[in-house]
């Protein structure tokens, strides 16, 4: 509207920054209190209320029924069908991949140290709908969940006016075995979550994108259950030079513009032609691309092509912004992907586009974004995982260390901590000189 040009601008590389303002929601954040409390206080009641409010239903059972998980599937596209399993299965061997096992570490004196790994007993996933109604999302946060070996899970989905939910969703929630499926959305769904009504028990632990009402609700309830990072707007950010072919650098940019006006596409490249050419391109692509108006959007808000002066100062920026998916498409890939120290996930080479790692590859497509890939990682098996530390001393390591330990709990002035110790060597014959 505003914004026609689809020209994406050509700037020096320092004066752009990915990060956008994720704390400016004063009146969204209220909102969502009031959900959570009237969540809390009435259950059910309140859950029905807000879903009759924001979806427009006003049905009295948020569970999907079995029958419409079956049907979704039997439904499907068999192309869309065999797509998934095969998405599936990619996706469960890379996780399987990411599986740790307890640890126990005897000493030559008798002791036993561990950690047992163990998952998390239940874990709600939210699934958006609307415009970001994605099946893939249900297998990149279900799977993990599963490898781990979490034993319950449940999907929560936001429905439409008729109580309908995106049949692409039942389906893959219908290959994956997933049959804990509600219809409700918002922050109303991850108070439900977090603090159970008469129809959703509580859960551990809820992961998975939304909306901004989602993420502050996820905020809002952390410390109580557990929640992934909070997701943003996808980003792409392309370090190409002038071995990489235009068309595929336009279009991948254009593939992480077209989720979100909101999203952001940077080119960083040394090479001016490279960047003109692109320019022009990513014009050429928008003209028939259904979601023109979105990718549009993201470009003239978040879009850049930035011209770096070295290959050093490209490798820099890229470490700069810490963007959630980094292509390489350089000569040589492999020998920058040792100097790249932020990134959520980074696909090497012309015959690794975005979207193979979207959808297929088997690495997880949620990934940290706006900068957090500089402490955050994707989701991964480890998210569904907890570790409990395991002590078995041995008698000798007690005799042998307690003076310290003795030491220790007396400088901190806390006697009943050393006299835990002591009572033991009272047992012990000959030892009382020891302290
Ligand atoms: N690129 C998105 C994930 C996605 N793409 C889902 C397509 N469907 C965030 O990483
Ligand atoms: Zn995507």
């Amino acid at each position: 509207m505003t914004r026609k040009t689809s020209h994406l601008r050509i700037m020096p590389a320092a004066s752009y920054d990915l990060r956008r303002d994720v704390d400016a929601h004063e009146a969204e954040r209220a909102a969502v209190r009031a959900i959570l409390a009237a969540v809390r206080a009435e259950g059910d009641a309140a859950v029905r209320r807000y879903t009759a409010q924001f979806d427009g239903w006003d049905g009295d059972d948020p569970r999907v029924p079995p029958e419409m998980l079956e049907r979704a599937w039997r439904e499907a596209d068999p192309a869309f069908r065999a797509a998934l399993e095969a998405a599936a299965a990619n996706i469960r061997a890379f996780h399987e991949r990411q599986r740790r096992a307890s640890w126990f570490e005897p000493t030559a004196t008798g002791t036993v140290l561990g950690q047992l790994v163990r998952p998390l007993d239940r874990v709600g996933v939210y699934v958006p709908g609307g415009r970001a109604a994605y099946p893939s999302t249900v297998l990149m946060n279900v799977i993990p969940a599963q490898v781990a070996g979490v034993r319950e899970i449940a999907v929560v989905t936001p429905p439409g006016p008729d109580g309908d939910v995106h049949p692409g969703i039942l389906a893959a929630c219908h290959l994956l075995g997933v049959s804990e499926v509600y219809r409700v959305g918002g922050a109303q769904a991850v108070a439900a979550l977090a603090y159970g009504t008469e129809t959703i028990r509580p859960v551990d632990k809820i992961v998975g994108p939304g909306n901004v009402y989602v993420a502050l609700a996820k905020r809002e309830v952390f410390g109580r259950v557990g929640i992934d990072a909070v997701a943003g707007p996808s980003e792409i950010v392309v370090l190409a030079d002038a071995s990489a072919d235009p068309r595929h650098v336009a279009a991948d940019l254009l593939s992480q513009a077209e989720h979100d006006p909101l999203g952001a596409a940077v080119l960083v490249t040394t090479d001016r032609a490279l960047a003109e050419a692109v320019q022009a391109e990513v014009k050429r692509q928008l003209v028939d691309l259904p979601r023109a108006a979105i990718a549009r959007e993201a470009l003239a808000r978040n879009g850049a092509i930035l011209l770096a002066g070295s290959l050093d100062e490209a490798v820099e920026t890229v470490n700069r912004l810490a963007p959630e998916h980094l292509e390489l498409l350089v000569a040589d890939p492999w020998a920058l992907l040792g100097r790249i120290r932020h990134a959520g996930a980074v696909f090497l080479g012309p015959h690794s586009p975005e979207p193979v790692g979207d959808y297929f590859a088997g690495p997880n497509h949620v990934l940290p974004t706006n900068g957090t890939a500089r402490f955050f990682s994707g989701l991964s098996v480890h998210d569904f995982l907890k570790t409990t530390n395991v002590i078995a001393y041995s008698r000798a390591d007690l005799l042998a260390h307690a003076a310290h330990v003795v030491t220790l709990a007396r400088a901190e002035g806390l006697e009943a901590h050393a006299r835990a110790v002591l009572v033991r060597l009272e047992e012990t014959e000959g030892l009382r000189d020891a302290d």
